[in-house]
């Protein structure tokens, strides 16, 4: 039996890990291990040789496995002991710097825009970039001859000699996609167009690529004076500000008759922009009733239907509402005028109505 204890001792002791030890267990103290093979032997023995040996075999196998245990603990020590050895941890470090990204102000304003239409029952129409010039011009009552046609303003779409194509401009409106709702739609109808645009100009206050927000509204008897409330409704919500007065002021273009150019009532006391009071006026809409030629285009009679139309620049209505000075940096991808000027993720208008 200090065979047994010996030889075992000395081999828990060397077992390298917690496998070779459960190993050690079983050859030991397991059911077919070597105490339980000596413990059957009993059962061979007088009553007196049983009375002596039990107890001693008793004794063994709890040596051995109080052995196991302490050993099973050193090992998991030690296990853990190379663990924290590894796996280290320098607090001390610099932490990683803000990695959030933000709404850029046209993204954000769009939002708003169409939050406030679709209150009133607008819903939103997109539409491609590209256009053929009878969606951004003839259909829009924009003859071959007009200013706004000169290839001064209107970015053509390169043609291969022998291309018989309609020419492809880059849209300088929204209004195409517009007389496109009209025909996938016909009237009565209720819509916004936002999105890209883009004309030949750059200057303090021009981007060659800038965004803009148009809208119509067709039914039966649609007048200048659903026009006037509801860009006022739209001037009250998008603004926050008490006290908006707009000003129509008529104007022309070619796809609206009569045509009215909107200002809003502002101050520049003391350097500073405040809209709503003051006596300057600041011009930032244009409309008017669709002109009959414009509905026909969009295969919409007009002996039947009427509707009004206006157009504005978001970037412009962004730069007034927060207050950023300049246009050109809205495209710069400035980080740091990113952080300063964008909003939140999760910060989107409150009013939708879906
Ligand atoms: C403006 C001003 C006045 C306009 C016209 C149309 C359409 F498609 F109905 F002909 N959409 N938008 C319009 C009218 C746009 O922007 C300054």
């Amino acid at each position: 039996m200090d065979d047994l204890r010996d030889k075992y001792v000395t081999r828990i002791r060397d077992a390298a890990d917690a496998d070779a030890l459960e190993a050690v267990r079983l050859a030991a103290v397991g059911k077919k291990g070597e105490v339980a093979l000596k413990m059957r032997e009993l059962g061979k023995m007088s009553p007196e040789e049983r009375q002596a040996e039990g107890p001693k075999l008793n004794a063994l196998k709890d040596e051995i496995n109080a052995a196991i245990a302490a050993r099973k603990a050193a090992l998991e020590d030690a296990a853990l002991d190379a663990r924290l050895r590894e796996e280290w941890l320098d607090v001390t470090l610099p932490t990683r710097t803000r990695r959030q990204g933000s709404i850029h102000p046209i993204s954000q304003v769009t939002e708003e825009v169409t939050a406030i239409f679709a209150d009133m029952g607008f819903s939103v129409a997109e539409g491609p970039q590209i256009e053929t010039d009878w969606y951004n011009f003839d259909a829009l009552n924009i003859p071959g001859h007009h200013p706004a046609r000169a290839e001064m303003d209107t970015f053509y779409m390169h043609r291969a000699e022998g291309d018989n194509r309609p020419p492809h401009v880059l849209r300088t409106h929204t209004s195409p996609v517009q007389i496109k709702a009209m025909e996938a739609t016909g009237a009565p109808l209720r819509a916004i167009c936002p999105g890209r645009v883009y004309r030949a100009d750059y200057d303090q206050t021009h981007t060659p690529m800038f965004n803009q927000v148009e809208g119509i509204a067709i039914d039966r008897d649609i007048s200048m004076a659903n026009l006037k409330w509801c860009l006022e409704e739209f001037c009250r919500a998008f603004f926050e500000v008490d006290g908006i007065d707009l000003r129509f002021r008529a104007s022309h273009f070619p796809f609206t008759e009569p045509s009215a150019e909107v200002d809003i009532r502002c101050s520049w006391e003391g350097g500073t922009l405040k809209l709503g009071e003051g006596d300057d006026w600041l011009e930032i809409l244009g409309s008017g009733m669709i002109h009959p030629k414009v509905l026909q285009a969009g295969g919409i009679d007009p002996e039947q239907w009427q509707g009004f139309a206006f157009g504005m620049g978001i970037d412009r209505i962004a730069m007034l509402k927060y207050g950023i000075p300049d246009l050109r940096a809205f495209f710069d991808s400035d980080l740091r005028w990113l952080r300063h000027y964008g909003f939140a993720a999760l910060q989107a208008p409150a009013r939708h109505a879906g």
